[in-house]
């Protein structure tokens, strides 16, 4: 999968991936669509037994075609931890309703070092909010964390305290759930599932190269029929699937 990237990156772009370039190329606000489209990363389907088992094997949305290019170029000289834009990419459900509502996942396709652009997660974070009356979407999610606990109101603070990355790098309980910000660094290869409840956020990349990494998120139905009311049930297709909780779309 990882030569797709490089290969494609060189080619329309003149970017060479594991050089370190002080020159950007203009161009370089790329679409990785195609790649997705002619299914190069078809192979983290392969993660498909992994996803099922942390869905207790309820059906989940299959992709079409599977994979997203995470790309970041160097962009910050000194690593911060950000305050703002922390989110979900499903709602909150009311009283944790459907347990985990799909698994994220986060592939490395080259080196991915501390600081060099890699996601951050608040591990611990699915615990937090198991509670709450009704769905919360991120903005007023943050909204809920924050008036509950100080760790999160500093958290998502703009104004930053001194020692802020060790504080939130170090476990802490909160409302009694222990919580760490992690980044999710990795080598080619190395694969994180993530359960969509935590909160996470892109990270600047202070390292002299781009971070390239594939993601997908994959959804429980139940959950997916909850956010789009309207989309059409997951039916088995023609001649069953060898696993009997994925369907194709
Ligand atoms: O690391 C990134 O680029 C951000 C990933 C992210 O926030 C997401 O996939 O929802």
């Amino acid at each position: 999968m990882r030569h797709h990237v490089c290969e494609f990156l060189e080619r329309e772009h003149g970017f060479v991936v594991d050089q370190a370039q002080i020159s950007i190329p203009k161009k370089l606000t790329m679409s990785f669509r195609e790649l997705r489209l002619r299914d190069c990363f078809a192979d983290l389907a392969h993660a498909a037994p992994l996803v099922s088992e942390l869905l207790h094997d309820r059906p989940w949305k299959r992709p079409r075609h599977w994979g997203t290019v995470l790309f970041t170029l160097p962009n910050a000289t000194n690593w911060t931890l950000p305050h703002k834009l922390w989110h979900l990419d499903l709602p909150r459900f009311a009283m944790d309703q459907f347990g985990t509502p799909g698994v994220q996942l986060f592939l490395c396709l080259k080196t991915v070092r501390p600081g060099g652009g890699a996601t951050l997660a608040i591990a611990g974070s699915h615990r937090i909010g198991n509670d709450l009356g009704h769905d919360l979407g991120s903005a007023p999610y943050r909204q809920h964390l924050a008036r509950r606990h100080p760790w999160f109101r500093e958290l998502f603070a703009r104004q930053s305290r001194p020692n802020r990355t060790a504080r939130f790098t170090c476990t802490t309980e909160v409302g009694g759930i222990p919580l760490e910000v992690v980044e999710l660094t990795g080598e080619p290869g190395d694969l994180y599932l993530m359960d969509m409840r935590m909160l996470h956020v892109a990270a600047p990349n202070a390292s002299g190269t781009a971070r390239i990494m594939l993601s997908e998120r994959l959804i429980l139905e139940e959950a997916r029929r909850r956010v789009y009311p309207s989309s059409a049930a997951l039916t088995p297709p023609h001649g069953s699937s060898t696993n009997p909780t994925c369907v194709s779309s």
